[in-house]
């Protein structure tokens, strides 16, 4: 399995970088290919806990060649700041290499994004507030800066001078606020170049060769499926393509080369900023997943929204990812409950839908068509063998895996590296 892409399979948050990690460890390159410092990646290995929010998880695994492709958007400072936290604390990041196709993430856009989700007030998207979506617009319109202009000066500030043409028009006319000058945003992007140069590479070659040797590449999504710019909530969503799709239009390699695409999906369902979301639990219940699971977002510390399983959403992931493999997550968090409801189809207005509704309309209206299972009160972070679960947690997977019409593959049990069944 040489080419291997994760992806979310619900809305973000399943573990993505637990089971990137687990797979880097036999990994030859780790390919983040869409998203920016909006990801959060948490991954726990031994006693230490490392957050990653822009890097690629493979980062963490010695003999790893993280690359950050073209399909990313990159805040210099943050990069800059996560690497020196991972080599205070020992890690080697020598090796990380990055697509000078890469876009950047101009301070002008860090400000749009927040004044933007200010001014739309109760129509925000609930962002990160990072920036992603005026960055991923300016690439879209053709007036964004990628890597290499960064060792151009002159084309560098031409780029600059056209792009805040139209942001001060925005930001004077529109905001009230004060024009953002070339000078300064020229400087300020100038600050990182060199420091950037000797990890410049044209990824695309480097990833097509390492294919062509047999070496394992992993791809690691940023977001998830229901956040992918075409296929999720629009417009409540992320401005990149978070799908398998993307995997090869954000790093340079043709679908032909990818091998398996593994959606990591939690045994519940999270979402974190506005949008639909038909399971979620607005009551006790999803307080309790929130604090069991432990919700928050890595990147901004919000309380992730916390609901049932969606097998519609799973179906939907499976069909718009060609997934081969799902990587169950999470499944600890549901142990001490007496009834565990999963949604198995939506109800709207009196008309039952197997499928993703076709409107988005009809998708904010769904009411989930819910079917319990049993609970189980026995620890299970302790198993590593599918057999080893309680009768009731089995019968859990095994349902989850037929209604979702993809293979469950492993099964996460706790947050630690070790804490994994694997079944196929
Ligand atoms: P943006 O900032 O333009 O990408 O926001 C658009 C929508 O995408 C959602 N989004 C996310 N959802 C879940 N997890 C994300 N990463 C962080 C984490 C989030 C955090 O791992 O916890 O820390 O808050 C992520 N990134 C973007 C976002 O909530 C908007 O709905
Ligand atoms: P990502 O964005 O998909 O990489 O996921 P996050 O790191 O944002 O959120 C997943 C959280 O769940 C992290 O805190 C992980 O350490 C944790 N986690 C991952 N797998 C498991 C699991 O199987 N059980 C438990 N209890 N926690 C898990
Ligand atoms: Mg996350």
């Amino acid at each position: 399995m040489p080419a291997v892409v994760v992806i979310g399979a619900q809305w973000g948050d399943e573990g993505k970088g637990k089971a990137t990690d687990q797979l880097g460890s036999h990994a030859d390159y780790v390919v983040k290919f869409n998203g920016g410092n909006n990801a959060g990646h948490t991954v726990v290995i031994g006693d230490e806990k490392y957050a990653l929010h822009l890097l690629p998880s493979g980062i963490l695994s010695p003999g790893v060649t993280p690359v950050i492709g073209n399909g990313v958007v990159i805040d210099l400072e943050v990069l800059f700041q996560e690497l020196d936290a991972l080599i205070e604390r020992g890690v080697d990041v020598s090796r990380l290499l990055v697509s000078s196709d890469a876009h950047i993430i101009a301070p002008y856009n860090r400000t749009l994004d927040k004044v933007t989700e200010r001014f739309l007030g109760s129509r925000k998207i609930g962002t990160t507030g990072r920036g992603i979506g005026p960055t991923y617009a300016d690439k879209i319109s053709r007036v964004g800066i990628r890597v290499q202009d960064l060792f151009d000066e002159h084309i560098l500030r031409q780029k600059v001078q056209g792009a805040l043409e139209q942001k001060n028009h925005l930001f004077v006319k529109v905001y009230n606020r004060r024009a953002i000058t070339v000078e300064e945003t020229v400087a300020e992007l100038l600050k990182f170049a060199e420091r950037l140069r000797p990890m410049i590479a044209d990824a695309s070659i480097v990833l097509n060769r390492a294919l062509d040797d047999g070496k394992i590449v992993v791809f690691e999504a940023g977001q998830a499926t229901m956040l992918d710019v075409d296929h999720g909530t629009y417009p409540f969503v992320t401005s990149s393509s978070s799908t398998a799709g993307g995997a090869c239009t954000g790093s340079g390699i043709g679908p032909t080369r990818i091998d398996r695409v593994v959606g990591v999906i939690k045994a519940y369902t999270t979402r974190v900023g506005e949008g639909p979301f038909p399971t979620e639990l607005l009551d006790e219940m999803g307080e309790h997943l929130r604090q069991t699971g432990g919700e928050f977002g890595v990147t901004t510390g919000r309380p992730r929204r916390c609901g049932w399983y969606d097998a519609v959403v799973a179906r939907y992931s499976g069909r718009i990812n060609g997934l081969t493999d799902l990587v169950l997550t999470k499944l600890d968090v549901l142990t001490g409950l007496d009834k565990i409801p999963v949604c198995v189809a939506y109800d709207v207005a009196g008309v039952r839908h197997d499928e993703m509704p076709m409107n988005q309309s009809d998708f904010h209206h769904a009411v989930p068509i819910l079917e319990e299972f049993d609970g189980w009160t026995e620890d299970i972070t302790g198993c590593r063998t599918f057999e080893e679960l309680p009768a009731n947690a089995q019968a859990y997977v095994l349902a989850l895996e037929a209604m979702s019409g993809t293979r469950i593959s492993a099964i996460g049990v706790g947050p630690d590296r070790e804490a994994t069944i694997t079944r196929h």
